[in-house]
């Protein structure tokens, strides 16, 4: 994995899946009953190591990723952040600077100190040859949360707020930079070898909007974590921003970008993967189905990219309807390959 991101052409590319920890394993439902709230188990040290260790034993995946959420930045700055069975994450809106002003980043380091641990944890106990990743969301995305109050909106509150008081909008974001990035410091400190920003809803900004909210603190984030931690690989997750993948490669920094199912093959290898390395982008419905599709399709993506750096995933995560074997079939597949390309025509 590290070698891949550092530009490497492998035999055979890495492998990970977003959210590969989660609720389409039987054992992770089993898990999640131990507690009842689901940001008390991502800071529980003892479940949130065994829920990242679960896909590995049944899939040998070459890295782990923490298992934790992008949630949790929010609910340490001082935001009410809270989980609803069924609902996902509902949070007290954050739409002035009266509001933006009870916010703190001092308490990043005491707040998350059970995530640190886990990190810890987990450093000693996966495999040598795993890699270990740590996350964060991208400025932007944990942004949309935290002022549009849950997911799966519109996002008229938050494009009002960044189109007409720009000013005041970039003091939220200059607060995430600076606690993003302060943050990945602390889990490359305990741990992790490989970060990845997750920039889920990128792909509502125009052009302009996305180089100032998307692009802009990425790079600065980047550009930290240099400094802070040289040498540790960062992946960009900017989903559904389509061509503007290339000036989010150019603009940032980054080492590899992930890429969504609706990115074209030819034009990921034409384009960005003479730039940096590349991740994806297997559809997650497709892995919902499985059969004769699954099997086509994980093998266009090996042939289309295993010829320059190239890391294989999703285009986004793993759902949760997703059947377990369908998961084991693609590890074969990956694992296999090359001569796995044999099997499948
Ligand atoms: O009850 C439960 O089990 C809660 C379901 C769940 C899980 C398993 C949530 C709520 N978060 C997670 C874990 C998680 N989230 C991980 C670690 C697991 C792994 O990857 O193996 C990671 C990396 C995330 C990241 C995350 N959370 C993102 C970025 C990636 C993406 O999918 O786009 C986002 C947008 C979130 C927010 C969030 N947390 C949970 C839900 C249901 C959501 C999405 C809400 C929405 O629809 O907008």
């Amino acid at each position: 994995m590290l070698r891949a991101l550092k530009g490497e052409v492998l035999k055979r590319p890495p492998f990970w899946l977003m959210r590969q920890a989660g609720r389409y394993l039987p054992e992770y439902r089993e898990l999640r009953k131990q507690s009842k709230n689901f940001l008390d188990f991502c800071y529980s040290p003892d479940l949130a190591v065994e829920a990242t260790l679960q896909p590995l034993r049944r899939y040998n995946m070459d890295a782990a990723i923490l298992f934790s959420d992008i949630l949790v930045l929010p609910d340490a700055l001082g935001q009410k952040v809270e989980f609803r069975e069924g609902e996902g994450p509902v949070l007290e809106p954050i739409r002035s600077i009266a509001e933006m002003n009870k916010l703190s980043a001092d308490r990043i380091e005491d707040h998350l100190a059970p995530v640190f641990e886990t990190i810890a944890r987990l450093a000693n106990e996966i495999p040598e040859q795993t890699a270990l990743i740590g996350f964060a969301g991208a400025p932007w995305t944990v942004a949309v949360y935290m002022v549009e109050g849950r997911g799966g909106t519109d996002c008229s509150q938050i494009r009002k707020w960044a189109d007409d008081a720009s000013d005041e909008f970039r003091e939220l974001i200059n607060l995430l930079v600076e606690a993003i990035a302060t943050y990945l410091t602390r889990q490359v400190e305990s741990g992790a070898e490989i970060i990845q920003l997750f920039d889920s809803w990128a792909g509502i900004l125009n052009e302009r909007q996305f180089h100032r909210w998307s692009i802009e603190p990425t790079r600065r984030i980047v550009d930290r974590l240099r400094e802070s931690c040289p040498g540790v690989p960062v992946i960009g997750f900017p989903r559904n921003v389509g061509p503007l993948a290339e000036p989010f490669v150019t603009g940032t920094g980054i080492d590899a970008i992930s890429l969504d199912q609706d990115t074209s093959l030819a034009w990921i290898a034409e384009t960005l993967q003479p730039k940096c390395t590349v991740q994806g982008n297997l559809d997650n419905q497709v892995l919902v189905e499985g059969g004769e599709a699954l099997d086509r399709e994980t093998m266009a993506i090996l042939k289309a990219l295993s010829k320059g750096p190239f890391v294989f995933n999703l285009g986004h995560g793993i759902l949760p309807t997703t059947p377990p074997e369908h998961v084991a079939r693609v590890a074969e597949l990956v694992l296999g390959w090359p001569a796995t390309a044999k099997e499948v025509r």
